[in-house]
């Protein structure tokens, strides 16, 4: 059901679990100074300390281990390698500790997949106007050439840039992540936009300098709930759920994989409700301009975070947005029949990963695709017992599987989100992902495993080759 070279990894990311804030040079990050604002994150919670991995990443590898994964994934902390965003000032402490992860994890036969970013640009960058200034296209690039340049001897699989939606949404259109902007309409789609631009300027890069001898892949990890029509024999529902697409996976995926550019049903969106809102200028959504490095082609695999489902029900006005908010024109509902479980905005529905895989193979013209994240968490009352979530990746997989076997879809890896209960970005420590419960209260912050994460080792000794 699964080829024999298939991945079967979990992924974590520097800010939720490495603590060691201002540790050996480190420069502050957007979530640090986000964090140590009063009111941003649940309880006050930061990641000063978190797993302490900064410490502790021996324990993770024991973790790792003790799963039997192949691979791994893992983001750098950009600001702990370049405290000031720019690689005129090295942290070689911070070099070193990457080093040793790296090579920790392929002495034990592990292999790692690295995010250059995952939501924690350098503070330094930020008060240069970060993810909205041009300026971060060329600092990023630089600090993706740095990282080639260090670990791409041993690493052979990157991504550049973790959820670009999450960054630009969450980050500056509703201002409930790091930086904390709320500039609805238009900023998210300039992020958008540069976050794409400094993804392929990055993809070039490699290609050009560092993939002749790495021989390694580079892509970016897009996420998207898998949307259906309430109604299918709607045609306003169906509309409305092709734009809901088109607005979260297509955003980044179709300039990458299609035509270089914005799916068109998101252009004509946004243009028609700036002229309803009466804005003139040019479009809200930045165009491409040719004489950069192209974007179509910018990808060597088609990486997915998939959670959760909804349904589309078009016109609405109430519901969870499925577009920046004023380009809303539907609205996304639950079916009944989908369980809410863990962190309330997650209804538990395997089905539709299988459903999205065949669609991005349809959509993206069959790529290989990882399943860079994917899981499921617990709220309340600690259970290491947590029979419910052992259930969640046993389906899971199974979808997976069917996708590959039935639909055809060229899946290469699974990637369970999180190996550990870490840092939940505004729900701190409350919402736990981790396959690995972490006592936060312990000095020592011990890591137990939890039954789903026997029953993920179990699956994988199943299906390992
Ligand atoms: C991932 O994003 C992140 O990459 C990872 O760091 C994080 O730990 C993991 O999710 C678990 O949350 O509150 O109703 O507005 C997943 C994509 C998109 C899922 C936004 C949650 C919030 C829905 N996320 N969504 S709501």
């Amino acid at each position: 059901m699964f080829p024999p070279d298939f991945a079967w990894g979990a992924g974590t990311s520097a800010y939720q679990i490495e603590g060691g804030w201002q540790a050996d040079g480190k420069g502050p990050s957007i979530w640090d100074t986000f964090s140590h604002e009063k009111g941003r994150v649940f309880g006050e919670h930061n990641g000063d300390v978190a797993c302490n991995s900064y410490e502790l990443w021996e324990k993770d590898l024991e973790c790792i281990q003790q799963l039997g994964l192949t691979h791994y994934r893992l983001s750098i902390s950009w600001a702990r390698l370049l405290p000031d965003g720019t690689t005129q000032h090295v942290n070689q402490k911070g070099v070193q500790y990457y080093n040793k992860v790296i090579d920790d994890l392929l002495a034990c036969n592990v292999t790692p997949i690295v995010t250059l970013y995952h939501f924690d640009l350098p503070q330094a960058l930020q008060d240069q106007g970060g993810w909205k200034s041009p300026d971060i296209v060329t600092q990023f690039d630089s600090y993706a050439r740095f990282c080639f340049q260090t670990f791409g001897d041993r690493v052979k699989l990157w991504i550049t840039i973790n959820e670009p939606y999450v960054c630009a949404k969450f980050g500056h259109e509703d201002g409930v992540h790091a930086p904390g902007l709320k500039e609805p309409g238009i900023a998210a789609y300039l992020v958008g936009h540069n976050m794409l631009r400094a993804h392929a300027m990055a993809w070039h890069s490699y290609s050009s300098t560092y993939r002749p001898k790495q021989k390694g892949a580079v892509s970016l990890a897009v996420n998207s709930d898998w949307l259906e029509p309430l109604n299918p024999d709607c045609n306003e529902d169906v509309a409305a759920t092709e734009r809901g697409l088109a607005f979260t996976l297509g955003w980044f995926s179709w300039p990458v994989f299609v035509t270089g550019d914005y799916p068109e049903v998101m252009r004509s969106a946004i243009d028609s409700q700036s002229k309803k809102m009466g804005y003139t200028g040019s479009s809200r959504l930045p165009s491409f301009s040719k004489d950069e490095p192209a974007i179509l082609g910018t990808a060597d695999f088609f990486a997915l975070n998939y959670y959760t489902s909804r349904k589309v029900k078009a016109g609405g006005g109430c519901g969870k947005m499925l577009c920046i908010k004023s380009d809303k024109d539907a609205e996304e509902v639950l079916d009944p029949s989908w369980p809410i479980c863990g962190v309330s905005w997650q209804a538990v529905v395997p089905l539709g990963l299988r459903k999205l895989l065949k669609y991005i193979k349809d959509t993206f013209n069959n790529p290989a695709v990882y399943i860079t994240e994917n899981g499921f968490s617990q709220v309340g009352q600690l259970q290491i017992e947590d029979v419910q979530r052992c259930a969640f990746y046993k389906d899971t997989i199974m979808e997976v599987g069917e996708a590959i076997e039935e639909d055809g879809v060229d899946v290469r890896g699974y990637f369970a989100w999180s190996l550990l209960d870490n840092f939940e970005w505004a729900d701190g420590f409350r919402v736990r992902f981790g396959l690995f419960h972490v006592d936060f209260s312990d000095a020592k912050r011990r890591r137990t495993i939890y039954r789903s994460g026997q029953e993920y080792a179990k699956i994988i000794t199943k299906y390992k080759q």
